[in-house]
């Protein structure tokens, strides 16, 4: 009997499946023929008593591909994007000493037991990986104050620390001195301390004075105005004129994918490529926002971004070779960065001579490498053209600054 049951609803699953299908293949086509949705739709409805088996139309279904997260525009990324804080820190109190007397009955002097107060919380700047830019810092932080001593020796407990998250490559300042540089993931600065927490009246019991009646308040804790500066970290910088090609260049030799546009200032806001070698070795190289003459008197987008440069560890020039004199470029970009910091333009640098491809590019490069000693790497960002050569180059700088850090 209980066989038979189960027959009967396999049978009747079966049929349902068939009916189903056929269903589905009838509007299926007359989808084709009216290009009509709402057909579907209204079998849906139909078939919406059997509809464990219903399958979706395969003519109007949308089409489901990997969803990429979309990029953020350049507009949109300087908002996201901030690269500078400065914020006021404020440690919490230490909670105070309470002054109290045990008291029960048939014990009428108890002697005192006021416990000691919490000490207040620390504030602590901790580098977290996935921290991206400052945007996320407050202008004020404010810790957590102990808890105030209690009665029966209750002592206050000491208040938890606030973390504030920064990017790696964070620069803390106070008043222009570097105090902390925060380059490792993990890494943490105690930026200010609670304050320690009040005494008791239990704490001033002694053979003098058996009923002391003096309990402290707790400490107020530290305060601190600093200045938060993020610098990109990367082991090359392309530095550049605006419309220099530096963006197309990264774009050509890495997996970065900066706005590129026949206009100055597209790039906002410095980013960082990965060129990745057979041998697995890595070289991060960033994209800063162009640099203009006087860019140290705040002109163009001023010295804001001359700090991103500040930590690369070797320099590439990239000239536009479709301009007249490129060499001049050279000289004025080698003067805004020593303007910044003296000597900043003297780091392990390669010339990329930009742009090959266009007319008049071969004679200018001739006329460069009259003007310079230094190795000229001729380039075209947009044709791909002797990007090899600019790759190797770039090892070469790489394992360079390798052997100078063994020997160090
Ligand atoms: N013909 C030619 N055009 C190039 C080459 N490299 C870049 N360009 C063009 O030059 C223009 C500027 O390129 P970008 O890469 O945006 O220049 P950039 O130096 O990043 O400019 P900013 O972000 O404004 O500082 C774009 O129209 C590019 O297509 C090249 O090798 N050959
Ligand atoms: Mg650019």
């Amino acid at each position: 009997m209980h066989s038979f049951a189960m027959l009967n609803t396999f049978a009747k699953v079966q049929k349902q499946r068939w009916l189903v299908q056929e269903m589905s293949r009838i509007f299926a086509q007359v989808c084709v023929k009216n290009e009509l949705k709402a057909s579907w739709l209204a079998a849906q409805r139909v078939t919406n008593v059997i509809r464990n088996f219903a399958t979706s139309c395969p003519v109007c279904a949308q089409p489901r591909g990997i969803t990429k997260k979309k990029e953020l525009s350049e507009k949109k990324l300087t908002r996201h994007f901030v690269d500078h804080r400065k914020v006021k820190l404020l440690a919490g109190a230490g909670g105070k000493g309470a002054s109290t007397f045990h008291s029960e009955p048939r014990k009428e002097w108890g002697g005192p037991d006021g416990g000691n107060g919490g000490d207040g919380g620390n504030i602590i700047i901790k580098v977290n990986r996935q921290v991206k830019s400052l945007a996320q810092v407050a202008p004020v932080y404010k810790g957590e104050d102990g808890e105030s001593g209690g009665s029966k020796n209750c002592y206050g407990r000491n208040a938890g620390t606030t973390y504030i998250p920064v990017p790696m490559g964070t620069v803390v300042k106070e008043q222009g001195e570097t105090v902390a540089d925060l380059s490792q993931n993990g890494q943490e600065y105690v930026a200010v301390f609670g304050g320690a927490g009040g005494k008791g009246n239990r704490f001033f019991l002694s053979n003098e004075n058996r009923a002391p009646t003096t309990a402290t308040p707790g400490e107020r804790g530290q305060e601190r105005v600093l200045q938060l500066e993020l610098r990109t970290m990367a082991h090359a910088g392309l530095v550049g004129f605006p419309n220099a090609g530096k963006s197309s260049l990264l774009r050509a030799i890495s997996n970065a994918r900066p706005a590129v546009a026949a206009y100055p200032f597209t790039t906002l806001n410095p980013h960082v490529g990965i060129v990745k070698y057979r041998d697995h070795e890595q070289v991060a190289v960033a994209d800063i926002p162009g640099i203009i003459r006087g860019a140290h008197l705040n002109r163009g987008l001023g010295v804001s971004f001359l700090r991103h440069i500040e930590r690369c560890r070797f320099l590439l020039y990239v000239l536009d070779m479709s301009s007249p004199e490129p060499w001049m470029q050279l000289q004025y970009l080698r003067y805004e960065l020593d303007q910044y910091e003296p000597g900043l333009s003297h780091r392990p640098h390669a010339i990329v001579a930009n742009k090959m491809d266009l007319p008049g590019s071969g004679v200018n490069l001739k006329a460069l490498r009259d003007h310079v000693e230094q190795r000229v790497i001729p380039v075209s960002a947009l044709t791909g053209l002797n990007t090899e050569e600019l790759i190797l180059h770039l090892r070469e700088l790489y394992d360079g600054y390798l052997v100078t850090q063994a020997s160090m």
